[in-house]
């Protein structure tokens, strides 16, 4: 056994987002939002579950942090809830929302935790969605003025800043299939709500700049790493489309690329063009400090003409992990290496890897060896990339503890950190410790 190191100064840290953690919904002048709409909508998540109490982070953030501590984690990346601070999307701010995450950055400060911010991860305001949410193009300006907002409260204490957690995904799967908050199942609507989403990205890192605080900002997309399935010329035609629709789509505006001509053409011959406006281009390519990568899995590509898009998935050869996809962990250095040659060798922060593990507590302990598993070879993957040049700074596991997995309620177990949701418990799980001993080492067994 070989120990991979990691380069001097790497940081190790964990990754959450608001309404998966926080619960107290309607606390301390809380507005809702369209994730509390969804999850109280009948068949939307399963088992009928909602965010209202979550990990109950609001009351334990002390607690869930003094967990951090023990883990030895370096930073730790969190985002905010919008419409606890400003309860109808614009407005009225609201005091005791913006003194929760004074008090939640403090006490990672204390314990020497760097906090890293994401402006958005999914709760929009609910009052913003219903004047047309990110179909709307006046949610950009209020994006900026909540960006400034918090630029301002914080931006004293907090220097890594993250736009959008995941356009993909909220586009696709809140305004498309619809699986999502929103719930929406539209073409033209999605064609706006990307478009609107980059550009609310572009004007936040304008705001970033123009506020005058020191510190980096950038977007974080989600990613797979895609696979041709043989090496014939129409399977890699079919791959390199796969790669337009779902990464270049949200890489190439913000890197002055524009949008990929093949999905520009798709949504143009559906009545759904994207709604460009002059000067709107140059808005979203504001020079970004770091990309965010998450990424989880990958994905073999072969061609087809069945939804006009000219490919589709080819079938799993991996093991299936309970969320569906294959247990790929070659897939993050792959795609860190792609994403390095395709945009200039960005500074990169894997903003979220991790693995669903359903293994239960038994007898106090929670032994889940396909996450450790896994969590090797995608670190062994990450330090390879490394070594063929990637400028990789950061990776930040998700997730801290067990949470609220969307759509699948808290069906799916991501958690280093066991959660009791009926006693809030937590329970380190043998990952803890394990990943406890990579920070540690700064390096990974090989
Ligand atoms: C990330 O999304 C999210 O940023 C994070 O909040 C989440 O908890 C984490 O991954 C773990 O999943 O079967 O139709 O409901 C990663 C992208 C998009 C992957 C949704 C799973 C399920 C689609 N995810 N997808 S569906």
């Amino acid at each position: 056994m070989t120990m991979l190191e990691f380069p001097q100064g790497f940081q190790w840290g964990a990754a959450t987002a608001s309404y998966q953690i926080e619960g107290a919904h309607n606390e301390d002048d809380r507005g809702l939002s369209i994730w509390d709409t969804f999850s109280h909508q009948p068949g939307r998540v399963m088992h009928g579950e909602n965010g209202d109490i979550a990990c109950d982070h609001y009351h334990r953030y002390e607690q869930d942090i003094a967990l951090m501590a023990e883990l030895g984690l370096q930073t730790y990346r969190f985002s905010v809830s919008w419409s606890r601070v400003i309860p109808f999307g614009t407005g009225h701010v609201n005091e005791k929302g913006l003194a929760f995450y004074d008090r939640l950055i403090d006490a990672l400060l204390d314990r020497g935790i760097e906090p890293a911010l994401t402006l958005y991860h999914w709760d929009l305001p609910q009052a913003l969605q219903d004047l047309g949410g990110w179909a709307n193009r006046e949610i950009v300006e209020a994006f900026a003025g909540y960006a400034r907002l918090l630029f301002e409260r914080y931006g004293d204490r907090v220097s890594r800043w993250i736009t959008l957690n995941e356009p993909l995904i909220f586009t696709q799967f809140g305004h498309r299939s619809g699986v999502m908050a929103p719930g929406i199942r539209s073409l033209p609507v999605t064609a706006r709500a990307v478009h609107h989403a980059l550009l609310a990205h572009g004007r936040a890192v304008q705001a970033f700049r123009e506020s005058g605080r020191e510190g980096e900002i950038g977007i974080t997309n989600a990613n797979t790493s895609y696979e041709p399935a043989d090496d014939t010329p129409e399977t890699l035609r079919a791959t390199e489309l796969a790669r337009d629709f779902d990464t270049r789509l949200y890489h190439g505006p913000v890197y002055g690329r524009g949008y990929p001509e093949s999905v520009l053409a798709y949504y143009a011959a559906r009545d759904a063009a994207l709604p460009i406006l002059p000067g709107d281009l140059e808005v979203i390519a504001a020079p970004t400090d770091f990309l965010g990568v998450n990424l989880y899995s990958r994905q073999r590509i072969e061609a087809s003409d069945d939804r006009g898009v000219g490919y589709r998935n080819a079938p799993p050869t991996l093991p299936l992990l309970d969320m569906g996809y294959e247990a790929a962990p070659h897939a993050l250095g792959d795609f860190v290496r792609w994403v390095t040659k395709e945009y200039g060798r960005p500074r990169i922060y894997i903003t979220e890897n991790g693995v669903c593990d359903n293994t239960e507590l038994a007898g106090g302990r929670v032994d889940d060896q396909l996450r450790i598993d896994l969590l090797r070879g995608f670190l062994a993957g990450l330090h390879g990339a490394i070594a063929d040049g990637a400028d990789v700074r950061a990776y930040y596991q998700w997730s801290l503890m067990d949470n609220f997995e969307w759509a699948f309620g808290y069906s799916k177990r991501f958690g280093m950190v066991w959660t009791d949701f009926a006693t809030q418990e937590r329970v380190k799980k043998a990952s803890a410790e394990w990943y406890a001993g990579v920070i540690r080492r700064n390096g990974v067994e090989g």
